[in-house]
């Protein structure tokens, strides 16, 4: 039997430079170490990882963890044994869930005196509201969609589930506001909330999805289509990248995804059994 492909333990890339600029624990502005708990493949760390980088000039470290095997180190900052997971400072402050820090990351160093430091506008609640609206179509809809097109087996259903992905893509596609300065959901050339929630799935949709079920997310949307303004803005995005392994890495990973592997990990076992994500 041929040796079966397992997820990587390590960053590759643009990612595996960033790790290395981020091994030492420094105090932030508040006197506080941050350190990230994270996986390379994981896209939940992405979210934060991204926030991160964005926000600009955050002191953190990056740790390596493998949340499967749920060492002491992770369990101590996050009891369910999920990356991410963040430690704040040394009193025995830590989160864990991605938009929940993402939140507070935002809190703790936007910056009101700079211009576009902000994930979300403080000035325009019905904007702010607009984007908690296409993050939840994201989180309620899109992923548990990817997860169940990734996972299927039945070419019939591959079929199927394909389908329903890209109607989701699609109805997120919708949501954007028109490009005005720039491609991002906003219309703008800065990153933001919306932006950060969906990016690690788009890529894992282009490279995992691409290798896997042959989804050509290029021939679905074009170039100059909202999607592709969007896309390409992300792509070019110095946090997207600097957070980004090479597609290598992504492929190998999500082999027990895509052979729906039984005991790959909670969000496989979500899917499988119906229940929401973890
Ligand atoms: N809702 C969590 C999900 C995090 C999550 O599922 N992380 C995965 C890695 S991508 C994990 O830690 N899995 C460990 C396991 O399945 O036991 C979040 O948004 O942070």
């Amino acid at each position: 039997m041929s040796k079966q492909i397992n997820y990587r333990t390590e960053c590759t890339g643009e990612a595996l430079k960033t790790v290395n600029a981020h091994k030492e624990a420094k105090s932030d502005q508040y006197g506080e170490a941050l350190t990230l708990y994270g996986s390379n493949f994981c896209p939940f760390v992405q979210r934060v990882w991204i926030a991160l980088e964005r926000l600009g000039g955050v002191e953190y470290r990056y740790v390596e963890i493998d949340p499967y095997k749920k060492p002491k180190e992770l369990l101590d900052v996050n009891p369910k044994g999920l990356v991410p997971a963040l430690k704040i400072g040394q009193d025995g402050k830590c989160l864990g869930e991605s938009t929940v820090i993402l939140d507070y990351l935002e809190d703790r160093y936007g910056n009101a005196k700079e211009k576009n430091s902000y994930l979300q506008p403080r000035e325009d609640p019905y904007l702010r509201a607009r984007q908690r609206l296409a993050a939840d179509h994201i989180n309620r809809k899109l992923l548990p969609a990817f997860y169940r097109y990734l996972q299927a087996q039945e070419p019939k259903d591959q079929v199927q589930l394909g389908q329903e992905f890209v109607e989701e893509l699609k109805a997120f596609e919708k949501s954007m506001l028109p490009a005005k300065n720039g491609g991002f959901w906003d219309g703008s050339d800065q990153l933001g909330f919306v932006d950060i929630q969906v990016a690690p799935w788009i890529l894992r949709a282009d490279n995992v999805l691409g290798h896997y079920r042959g989804l050509q997310l290029d021939k679905v949307f074009n170039e100059s289509s909202r999607f592709g303004q969007f896309k390409k803005a992300l792509y070019n995005d110095p946090s997207f990248k600097a957070t980004t392994s090479t597609d290598d890495l992504y492929v190998d990973s999500y082999a027990r995804y895509a052979e729906n592997r039984p005991g790959t990990s909670q969000v496989a076992d979500a899917i499988n059994s119906g229940r929401g994500l973890p």
